[in-house]
């Protein structure tokens, strides 16, 4: 294959595609900013995009388009091209309730042996008397791929490039053969619902393909009609559990001249001027609780739509809901030559400096992610978002609550992408009702409770061993997001909606915190501090115990949050006051023994240079600001040395991006950096960008986007700051349509390394208390701003509902 560099196409003009600030080459932000062609005309002359000189030799190579719904991964093959596809309610097993009536009767028995500080004790009881049945949750797996050939075609082809246009959300594959220049593209349509391919050449009659399914899953192939291939299949077993999500794939040719062929060896396409391969797919999920779907019937009906509408209609349409979206932030951290390379060279060499650039791509990469994996109709973003080519993926691709599947939302409020939270909050609700039973069966207690991990089918029951599974404060957690959504948003109606559930976390912990007899404050147990041990027994690690740290600092959060929504719906006010009163008796953040943060009740000595990926005691900083450097000095400063005590970040792009936010919320801009240029690495970050635990997890991507947001404005403890932590790298920059709490949406210029100018937009007409980095002047619709200053860099004003104020730096 001739080798081709992307630069050999760019025109010299550097133009935007909608939504995406451009720089001409080696221009300085701000300069040089070129007109607007049409969306996504020409990948190559904006530089949000990812780019190979070759097809993917591996899953990890190919590109990732979804609808929040469905998924391919696309290889860019040549004479042979592979779609590995997904459905996102492909999942071994059916519905089923884990939860162990019988845990209940041993929940006393463990609690005394805590009390008793029989810690191994508790543990082996809890693995043997109060676990989930089974004690695994199901796999999240894949359909199966669709094959195309295309005869007459080989691998020696000249000029191949392959790129993912972020803008517009749609993979590109372009090469010349005989003189005849090819181009392929694939997207997931949102609108449509379908996936869908398009071939073409530059020759009349050039395009042949035979499509074919293949798949890991129990399948038959047929021909559904005479331009259509289908694949049917079912999910499989796992646990003791019948696999009973039925699927079926369909495929359609429409070709433009030519022939289409199809039977149950496959599809074929001969002579055509171009084709469309549209792709469906139908499930017969329907609920948690409910298989009884027809797939076909999900499928089918997209599938007849889409085939009258013609290409054209289909890109615009998936271009303009992709850009509704995607369009509302651009970043612009400067430029350099590095930005034409590849994007796996661009990885390998990123912690060497100069390529700013590619922190820019990996934040909207994030944000591409999201609205891809997350999106109604859908569920939320597992593990691996919604790509898997594996019957048994790690951890089974499932949802882990004691924080990845969280930090896949940590970019939702302030990358502008509130909608991606809703299949997430839809879930929730279902864990609420599969948790009642839980909370009832297994802690005879109101309320729901959601353990360590869940799956499709809503497992809320301890899992995998006491060890990790016994944690019952994944509920909690998530429901805090319902108030982050508000705080976004001010979105009342959907707090509304969401209240009970809110109300049901809330009540479970009010039956079931104990009285911790040492210090009389009122604790969980039993609980742990997430897959952290604190002592060994007999060489096996125990992290059983009560009240750890991360649980006490979830509890403060969610009572608080009740008790304001509460108060912003006038509902329930009983109910808060039994939460403010629970939460006041709490134990607070404390400073143990070596100035860490104090990670358990007990400040055990051993435990606290126990090294590990989890730094669970540190939610207080991120996401939480219950410990900041301003407000909580002394606790800013133990959390700080817990990250030291932890040691060197060893495994886990999420954890090296966890770490990132809770630096960035600690102001340390050099360490924050630092973590970013181990995230951007290729231990951490695929060829294709995709996080890497290793193995792919999709957190990283996600936390690292928000660490990005974090370093260049946070929105906490009532106030709006603009660059509190921007790193040296980047001291050119412009960014806009940023989200914050209290509904702003800013934009801002820097030089420099200081603010040179910012807009504020006021979405819900609140007062906003802007922290600088020195003082500034407001000139609103109607003039300047009377504006208080209670401290140097703090500037308070009001605003009104739709208006934007323009803020500038005076010194
Ligand atoms: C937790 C983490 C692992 C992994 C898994 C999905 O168990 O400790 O690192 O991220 O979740
Ligand atoms: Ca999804």
């Amino acid at each position: 294959m001739t080798s081709f560099t992307r630069r050999d196409l760019l025109r010299s003009t550097g133009a935007a595609a909608a939504g995406a600030v451009v720089l001409a080459g080696g221009a300085r932000p701000g300069e040089a900013r070129a007109e607007t062609p049409g969306p996504g005309d020409d990948p190559d002359d904006h530089p949000l995009r990812l780019w190979y000189p070759r097809p993917a030799a591996a899953w990890l190579e190919a590109l990732a388009v979804g609808n929040g719904r469905l998924g391919a991964m696309v290889f860019g093959g040549v004479a042979a091209e592979t779609l590995m596809l997904n459905e996102d309610t492909v999942w071994a097993g059916g519905p089923h309730d884990y939860a162990d009536p019988a845990g209940a009767e041993a929940l006393p028995e463990i609690r005394r042996l805590l009390v008793e500080e029989r810690w191994a004790e508790a543990q082996r009881l809890a693995d043997a008397r109060f676990m989930g049945r089974p004690t695994e949750q199901m796999q999240y797996q894949p359909v199966g791929d669709l094959r195309l050939a295309f005869p007459g075609l080989t691998d020696d082809v000249a000029e191949y490039r392959r790129t993912l246009d972020l803008t517009t959300a749609v993979t590109t594959t372009t090469f010349v053969a005989d003189g005849v220049r090819h181009t392929r593209e694939v997207f997931a349509s949102h609108a449509d619902q379908a996936i869908v391919v398009r071939l073409r050449a530059d020759a009349p009659g050039a395009v042949s393909v035979d499509a074919t399914f293949a798949s890991l899953q129990e399948t038959t192939t047929l021909a559904h009609d005479g331009r259509t291939l289908a694949l049917e299949g079912r999910s499989g077993d796992a646990e003791g559990l019948e696999g009973e999500v039925r699927f079926v794939a369909l495929a359609r040719a429409v070709a433009e001249g030519g022939s289409v062929v199809c039977d149950e060896a496959g599809l074929r396409v001969r002579g055509a001027d171009a084709v469309t391969l549209l792709v469906t797919i139908g499930t017969s999920h329907r609920s948690y609780l409910d298989v009884g779907g027809d797939p076909l019937a999900q499928a089918e009906p997209p599938l007849d739509r889409a085939s009258v509408k013609g290409f054209g209609v289909l890109r615009r349409a998936h271009v303009r809901d992709h850009q509704e979206l995607f369009g509302r932030v651009d970043l612009d951290l400067g430029t350099s030559p590095s930005a034409d390379l590849p994007t796996d060279e661009r990885v390998a060499v990123f912690r060497a400096g100069g390529d700013p650039q590619l922190a820019a791509l990996y934040y909207q990469f994030g944000r591409y992610l999201l609205i891809s994996s997350s999106r109604t109709p859908g569920q939320p973003a597992n593990l691996q978002g919604l790509w898997n080519a594996e019957m048994l993926p790690a951890w089974q691709s499932k949802y882990t609550l004691n924080i990845n599947c969280e930090m896949n939302y940590w970019p939702a409020g302030p990358a502008n992408l509130a909608e991606c939270w809703r299949p997430l909050f839809a879930m929730i609700e279902e864990l609420a009702e599969s948790g009642a039973r839980t909370a009832q069966k297994m802690w005879g207690a109101r309320g729901w409770v959601a353990h360590h991990n869940t799956d499709l089918w809503r497992g809320t029951a301890p899992v995998d061993h006491a060890f990790y599974g016994v944690w019952p404060t994944g509920g909690a957690w998530l429901s805090l997001l319902f108030w982050e959504h508000y705080e976004y948003t001010g979105d009342l109606d959907t707090l509304r909606e969401y209240f009970p559930v809110l109300r049901g976390a809330v009540e479970f912990f009010l039956d079931t915190l104990v009285v911790d007899d040492a210090t009389g404050y009122l604790v969980t147990s039993p609980s742990h501090s997430p897959e952290l041990k604190h002592h060994e027994d007999d060489g096996e690690g125990v992290s059983l115990c009560a009240g750890p740290t991360m649980d006490m600092q979830i509890l403060r959060d969610l009572f608080t949050t009740f008790d304001k929504a509460s108060r912003e719906l006038g509902l329930d006010r009983g109910t808060a006051a039994a939460a403010l009163a629970a939460r006041d008796r709490l134990p607070p953040n404390q400073i143990g023994y070596l100035g860490q943060l104090q990670e358990w009740l007990i400040d055990w000595e051993d435990a606290a240079t126990e090294t590990s990926r989890h730094v669970s005691h540190l939610w207080g900083v991120f996401p939480s600001d219950q410990i900041t450097p301003r407000r909580t000095p002394e606790l800013a400063a133990a959390a700080d040395r817990s990250l030291e005590l932890r040691g060197p970040a060893v495994t886990a792009g999420w954890s090296l991006a966890w770490k990132m936010n809770i630096r960035a919320r600690l102001l340390q801009r050099d360490a924050a950096y630092t973590h970013l240029t181990q995230l951007l690495s290729p231990g951490r970050t695929a060829p294709n960008l995709f996080d890497l635990h290793p193995p792919f997890q999709i957190d990283g991507n996600f936390g690292g986007t928000s660490a990005i947001n974090e370093m260049l404005l946070q929105s906490h403890s009532g106030e709006v700051w603009l660059l509190p932590c921007l790193p040296e790298a980047w001291p050119e920059g412009r960014v806009r349509g940023l989200r914050t709490r209290g509904g702003f949406e800013i934009t801002m210029t820097w030089s420099s390394g200081r603010l040179e100018h910012a807009r504020v937009r006021s979405l819900l007409g609140r007062t906003v208390r802007l922290r600088t980095d020195g003082p500034v002047r407001v000139v609103g619709p109607r003039g300047p701003v009377s504006v208080e200053r209670p401290e140097d860099g703090l500037a308070v004003f009001e605003t009104r509902r739709g208006a934007t104020y323009v803020v500038q730096p005076t010194s």
